[in-house]
C-alpha cells in the first residue's frame, strides 16, 4: 500500500514536471508576421478609396488594433524592409534606396527571424521578405527552398507584355503594366503557393514556437491577377483616387516640385489609362486580401489559432495619381501611411490582457518598431541597437503618452517626412519645406510652409527632426562601414 502510494506520488510528481514544462512552452507565443507589398491605404478599414474591397483584412483589424497613422521608414521596398527586419533607421544604417545590396551595407546585422530563432524560436518564411532574396542565413527554413535566394515559387505571366500599358520608353519600368488573366488562383500560382505553404505551417502542432513570414507580393506592379479579381471593379465605375487634386502642385517648393510629377502619369494619361490602372491596382489588392483570408482561415482552422500574435503590414504606400505622381519614393503622406495590424491574444508574457478587438490608435508609430514590439511581447530580451521605440504601451491602451514622432527617409541623407499627431513636416536635403495640418487637410493640398501663423509649429518640428545622416553607404564610399 505504501509502495503504491509512493508510486502514485512519483507518477504525479512527474505529470506536474510535465505541466509545467509545457506551461513555458505555452508562454511563448508564436507570431504570424504577414506583409503585403506596396498596398496603401486603400483598404476597407483605413477607407483610402472608397471602392477597394478587403474583407479579411479588415476582418483582421476588427479582430486586434488597427494603427491609422502607422509610416514606413522609408517609401521603398529595399530601404523599409531592411529598416523593418534590422531594427535599425535608414539615418543610421547608410541604406537609403532600392540599389543598395543589404549585406554589402549591413553584413553583421542579426535579422529578426534570426534572432527569435537563437532564443528557441522556429524561424520560418515564404514568398517576399527582404528586397528579391532570402538571406538563407537569417532563417530555418523557407519557400521555396532557402539556398535558392528567389523568394517567388512559380507565378503565371501573359506570354506577350505589355499587354494594358503600351510601353512609354525604355526609362518604363517593364512591371508597370495590368490586366485580367485567364486562371484560376491555382494557376496563377506566386501568392497563392505561398499562402498555401504558410497555410500547412499554421496547420501543424509544432516543437518550438514559430516565428511565420508570409510575403504576399501583390499589389506589387505587374497588376496581372486573375480575372473574378477585375470583375469585381467594373471599369466604367471606377472613381479616380480621392486624393488627386489638378493644382496641388502649385504651393510646393522647387525640391517638392520635382520630387511629385514623374513620367508614368503622363504616360497612363494620355494612353487613356488612367481607370483601368485602378482598376488593377484595386484588382491586385482584392487578390492580396484573398490570399490574406486563406492564411487565416488555416490558422483560424488550425491548432496555433490561441496562440498566435498576428501583425500585417506593408512596406511603404503608393500614387495613383496624387501630386502628379505615379508610385513610391516621396515623402507624402500617401506615400509613408502603411496598413498595420496587430492582434495579440491574451496571456503573451509582454501583454496579458492581448489588444481589443476592433480598437484603433491614431498615435504616430513607425514600421521600425515592429522588432522591440515583437521581442517584448514574446518576453525576448531586447535587442541592442534598435531604434523604434516599442509600441506596446499603445496596444494596451492605443491613446497612452506617446512622444515619438515618426520618421520616413527618402533617397538621400537629409531629406525626410515627419510625421506627429496632427502635424507632418517634410523636409528636403536642399532646406526646402513643406507643412500639414492633416487633421483639416487628409491629402496634403495645401502647404502650410510659407505662412507665418504657422512659423512656430514648423520651427518646433524642425527641432524634433533628425539632425545627423549616416552617408549612403556604396563600396568604398566614406559610407562603407567595411572600411573603417
Ligand atoms: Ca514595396
Ligand atoms: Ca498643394
Amino acid at each position: 500500500m505504501r509502495q503504491i502510494a509512493i508510486g502514485l506520488l512519483i507518477i504525479g510528481a512527474t505529470v506536474i514536471g510535465a505541466d509545467i514544462a509545457l506551461g513555458e512552452e505555452a508562454t511563448k507565443p508564436n507570431i504570424l508576421f504577414i506583409s503585403v507589398d506596396d498596398l496603401n491605404d486603400w483598404t476597407g478599414c483605413l477607407g483610402g478609396h472608397p471602392q477597394a474591397k478587403t474583407p479579411n483584412i479588415d476582418r483582421l483589424a476588427a479582430g486586434g488594433m488597427l494603427f491609422t497613422n502607422a509610416h514606413c521608414a522609408a517609401p521603398a521596398c529595399n530601404p523599409s524592409r531592411t529598416a523593418i527586419m534590422t531594427g535599425v533607421s535608414p539615418h543610421r544604417s547608410g541604406l537609403y534606396d532600392n540599389r543598395q545590396k543589404m549585406r554589402e551595407v549591413l553584413p553583421n546585422a542579426e535579422l529578426l527571424p534570426k534572432y527569435f530563432s537563437r532564443h528557441g524560436y522556429w524561424s520560418a518564411g515564404s514568398g517576399k521578405i527582404l528586397h528579391y532574396f532570402i538571406d538563407a542565413q537569417s532563417w530555418d527554413d523557407y519557400f521555396p527552398p532557402k539556398e535558392t535566394e528567389n523568394p517567388f515559387p512559380r507565378t503565371l505571366y501573359p506570354d506577350k507584355r505589355p499587354v494594358g500599358l503600351p510601353r512609354g520608353g525604355p526609362w518604363q519600368y517593364i512591371e508597370t503594366d495590368w490586366a485580367a488573366l485567364d486562371a484560376t488562383d491555382e494557376e496563377f500560382g506566386g501568392d497563392w503557393l505561398v499562402s498555401r505553404w504558410i497555410g500547412e505551417q499554421l496547420g501543424k502542432e509544432h516543437d518550438k514556437p514559430f516565428f511565420l513570414a508570409c510575403g504576399i507580393y501583390r499589389p506589387h506592379e505587374p497588376w496581372f491577377v486573375p480575372r473574378k479579381y477585375f470583375d469585381l471593379f467594373p471599369i466604367e465605375e471606377i472613381q479616380l483616387p480621392p486624393g488627386y487634386r489638378e493644382d496641388d502642385l502649385a504651393d510646393l517648393p522647387p525640391a517638392g516640385k520635382k520630387r511629385g510629377p514623374n513620367r508614368y502619369f503622363p504616360h497612363i494619361r494620355k494612353e487613356g489609362q488612367w481607370k483601368q490602372g485602378i482598376q488593377g491596382y484595386l484588382a491586385s489588392i482584392a487578390f492580396a486580401d484573398a490570399m490574406v483570408g486563406r492564411v487565416m482561415t488555416a490558422l483560424e482552422n488550425g491548432p496555433n489559432r490561441d496562440n498566435t500574435i498576428v501583425v500585417l503590414w506593408s512596406d511603404h504606400g503608393w500614387h495613383l495619381g496624387e501630386k502628379e505622381h505615379w508610385q513610391k519614393f516621396t515623402a507624402w503622406r500617401v506615400c509613408t501611411r502603411v496598413p498595420l495590424i496587430v492582434r495579440v491574444p491574451a496571456g503573451v508574457p509582454g501583454l496579458a490582457g492581448g489588444t481589443k478587438a476592433g480598437s484603433r490608435c491614431s498615435r504616430p508609430v513607425n514600421l521600425l518598431s515592429l522588432f522591440p514590439t515583437l521581442t517584448e511581447l514574446a518576453g525576448l530580451p531586447e535587442k541592442a541597437g534598435n531604434d523604434g521605440p516599442s509600441i506596446v504601451p499603445l496596444l494596451e491602451s492605443p491613446m497612452a503618452k506617446w512622444p515619438h514622432l515618426s520618421v520616413t527617409h527618402l533617397n538621400e541623407p537629409g531629406s525626410y517626412g515627419l510625421s506627429g499627431d496632427r502635424w507632418r513636416l517634410i523636409h528636403y536635403a536642399n532646406g526646402d519645406e513643406e507643412l500639414y495640418d492633416t487633421a483639416s487637410d487628409r491629402y496634403e493640398w495645401t502647404n502650410l510652409a510659407g505662412q507665418s501663423k504657422h512659423a512656430a509649429q514648423l520651427l518646433k518640428l524642425r527641432q524634433l527632426g533628425p539632425k545627423s545622416f549616416a552617408p549612403k553607404f556604396t563600396a568604398g564610399s566614406p559610407g562603407d562601414f567595411r572600411a573603417r
